[in-house]
């Protein structure tokens, strides 16, 4: 663990109350919040198949899925304390039918939305996957998914990690 993943780490357990030293199972480079580990990417702006990929390849997971409000005020909260003018993405598309908004992984359907004002405005009807915005405080906006790079926010949930271990 270098000192900047340190100090990220216990700024993160001042503000939640949650510590660091168990990490709740998740590996050293990752944040917990409630049943879930998150590694935000912090290096490389790539496609959301890249993303996808580097997510469930590199880190067992898939790109973040938002359930709640709470979830998102958490990630949003982690992002706006990087020192980084970058854009995120999540795991959400609608790809395969305009306005149906589906989680990547598992072709749920999304319940909960935090557009930035004017989004989702799918310009040039080629705008299908979505990323938290900087310039708009993270709030969710629709890019393109094969020309667009952000960096990726991986997440994975500490049952699997259970179920892998147990
Ligand atoms: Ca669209
Ligand atoms: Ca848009």
């Amino acid at each position: 663990m270098n000192l900047t993943i340190l100090s990220v780490c216990l700024l993160f357990a001042a503000i939640v109350g949650s510590g660091c030293a168990q990490n709740g199972g998740c590996p050293d480079v990752s944040v917990v919040y409630h049943d879930s580990c998150y590694f935000f990417g912090y290096k490389q702006p790539m496609t959301f198949l890249d993303a996808d990929n580097f997510c469930r390849t590199q880190h067992h997971g898939r790109l973040v899925e938002i359930g709640t409000p709470e979830e998102n005020a958490f990630v949003k909260n982690y992002l706006s304390r990087l020192s980084h003018t970058e854009n995120f993405w999540l795991g959400m598309t609608d790809q395969a039918n305009e306005h149906d908004w589906r989680w990547h992984s598992s072709d749920d359907v999304v319940e909960f939305f935090d557009w930035a004002p004017g989004d989702p405005d799918n310009t040039n009807t080629n705008e299908d996957c979505v990323v938290f915005w900087y310039e708009r405080g993270f709030q969710w906006a629709d890019v393109p998914c094969p020309s667009f790079k952000a960096e990726p926010v991986c997440e994975k949930s500490i049952s699997d990690i259970t179920e892998i271990i147990g």
